[in-house]
């Protein structure tokens, strides 16, 4: 009898605006996880803990210029720093939470204008660095209207929160979502919080409990 390959544990990616509560909500679910028995490992791009998250945590506050072409490139290299550490917890059966990852890279990055309006960096040239990362098994992308951000206190003082660069993004993400088909799941991130919570739940609980068939997969490839 042909023995069956173990199982792994699903990769589970949060996406989303400024403002959206994807970093609250992407807390509760890894405390969620915890107290039903699953140690997740939490992880949050940018990474600015490493060497070259210093240089992107530099770049968003405005306290450094860097040519767009070289912090696209750095915000991908600091993915790819975690890809191996990604794979390996999958395949031992530790499920991995991911506060933003490469689709905010091709979002944000590929949303930059010049002063006509017109875009800085192509939308292939920025996801090109970023193929053959882990894919997720499922993405939950919180979408909010800009109205809704402003009634949530608005947007921060980082170089991105500004409503026109976020109206763009907005766009960009739902693009890469009729793209990506079933793994992308879009959340209406309006709603109060226990109502988003337990959306994502619903969703997150038989993927964690029944595992996940095959290899850990490789983003656009
Ligand atoms: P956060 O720490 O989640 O608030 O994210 C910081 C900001 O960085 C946010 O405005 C989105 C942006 N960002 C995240 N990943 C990338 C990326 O790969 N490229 C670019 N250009 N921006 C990114």
């Amino acid at each position: 009898m042909a023995s069956q390959s173990p199982r792994r544990a699903p990769f589970i990616v949060i996406e989303g605006l400024d403002r959206s509560g994807k970093t609250t909500q992407t807390s509760r679910l890894y405390a969620r996880l915890k107290e039903t028995g699953t140690q997740a490992n939490l992880i949050k791009f940018p990474d600015r803990t490493t060497t070259i998250g210093q240089m992107i945590d530099s770049y968003l506050r405005s306290a450094s210029e860097l040519d767009d072409r070289a912090v696209h490139l750095l915000f991908s290299a600091n993915r790819w720093e975690l890809a191996s550490m990604i794979e390996k917890s999958l395949i031992a059966g530790t499920p991995v939470v991911c506060d933003r990852y490469a689709f905010s890279g091709i979002t944000f990055s590929g949303s930059k204008v010049n002063s006509e309006g017109e875009p800085l960096l192509p939308f292939e040239w920025c996801r090109s660095p970023d193929i053959g990362l882990p894919a997720p098994d499922i993405v939950f992308f919180f979408d909010i209207t800009p109205e809704k951000a402003k009634e949530r206190g608005g947007y921060g003082e980082e170089r991105y929160e500004k409503e026109e660069m976020q109206l763009r993004v907005r766009d960009s993400f739902h693009r890469i979502g009729r793209e990506m088909g079933t793994t992308w799941v879009t959340i209406d991130a309006g709603r109060e919080r226990d109502q988003v919570e337990q959306d994502v739940w619903k969703l997150v609980e038989p993927l964690v409990k029944e595992g996940v068939d095959g290899p850990v997969t490789k983003l656009w490839t």
